[in-house]
């Protein structure tokens, strides 16, 4: 992995500046605060033949800029911030042709019209006629290509009802491939069930994604991992990959370093959600079904109090 642009986060400061804001301190200050967001570091990961940059966007949302590293085309997921996709093109001297959306929420789809009028001719790919500026309506298994990487779409309704992932792969390429998976896999989470039933996101997380090579890369939607993970640890209070996931995470939170990605086969061992047809996991929902184990814990999750360590 290769770090991208090196601020140093410093969430004690921002801590503190909202401390100083209340008592009314200076504007400088509050500056840096209204730019919290560039205190998480964008990231680039490289895998083979294509390339990913992680562009932090509002408080914990994710935008990715998908590189072909063959054809220098690229793909923008989630623009929520256009101008900044804008610049990081620019940054790396790509074609933007693409935008793929997870789906209709603001957070992931609320840049895609401003981003169109900044980049006009781009393709907007998405699962949900509520999606602005769509161009290319998609459902399962519909495909595409971005320069010469394979890009599957994979139906995922539950948290909103044209939910969809984007699986991504080289023809012939060693390298792991990518999904992106919104607001319907988080690492150690999953969306919370807006539009679907429990049925469904188990279809999503077991048959649908949980199906896909264990060992591609999951970019999700949301930087939700601590979170996450002190709910997991509630469900699981025994699981040792949890704990130290957990400890991991909190590290890179404290460097301002994302935790994604994941892989599927590493969500199997501290992902709840995922973990449905484990003993531990149902005991502790006092069920013994995966489907209604997983109504229960994402229920159980709704009204979760996050402790603070
Ligand atoms: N609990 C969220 C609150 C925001 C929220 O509801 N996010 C949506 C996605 S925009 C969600 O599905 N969250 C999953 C969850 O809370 O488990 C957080 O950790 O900040
Ligand atoms: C966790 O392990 C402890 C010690 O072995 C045991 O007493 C406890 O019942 C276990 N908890 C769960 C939820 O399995
Ligand atoms: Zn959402
Ligand atoms: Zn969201």
């Amino acid at each position: 992995m290769v770090y991208g642009r090196g601020l140093l986060c410093l969430r004690s400061l921002a801590a503190l500046g909202a401390a100083c804001a209340r008592r009314g301190l200076g504007p400088a200050l509050l500056g840096i605060l209204l730019h919290h967001t560039d205190l998480r570091k964008s990231v680039t990961v490289k895998q083979g033949a294509m390339k990913i940059e992680l562009l932090p966007a509002l408080t914990d949302n994710y935008m990715y800029l998908l590189i072909d590293e063959d054809t220098q085309e690229a793909a923008i997921v989630d623009p929520v911030q256009p101008q900044k996709v804008v610049e990081t093109v620019k940054k790396h001297g790509v074609k933007l042709t693409t935008v793929l959306t997870t789906h209709h929420h603001w957070d992931h789809a609320g840049g895609n019209e401003k981003l169109v009028k900044l980049e006009p001719g781009l393709k907007v790919y998405g699962g949900d006629d509520r999606i602005g500026a769509l161009t290319h309506k998609v459902t399962h298994l519909s495909t595409l290509q971005v320069g010469s990487l394979n890009i599957k779409c994979l139906s995922t309704p539950c948290h909103t009802s044209g939910h969809i992932c984007y699986f991504v792969s080289k023809p012939g390429g060693s390298e792991p491939p990518a999904v992106f998976t919104g607001d319907t896999l988080f690492v150690a989470g999953c969306g919370k069930f807006f539009e679907g039933t429990a049925d469904e996101m188990y279809k999503a997380l077991i048959q649908v994604l949980g199906r896909l090579p264990p060992e591609t890369r999951v970019y999700c939607g949301h930087e939700y991992t601590i979170n996450n993970l002190k709910f997991a640890r509630h469900v699981e209070p025994n699981n040792t990959a949890i704990q130290e996931k957990l400890a991991w995470a909190k590290e890179k939170y404290a460097n301002g370093e994302p935790t994604v990605p994941s892989t599927l086969a590493e969500e199997f061992t501290y992902n709840p959600f995922m973990r449905v047809r484990e003993k531990s996991v149902q005991q502790h929902a006092g069920e013994v079904d995966p489907v209604t184990t997983m109504r229960a814990i994402r229920r159980e999750k709704d009204q979760f109090k996050v402790p603070r360590d």
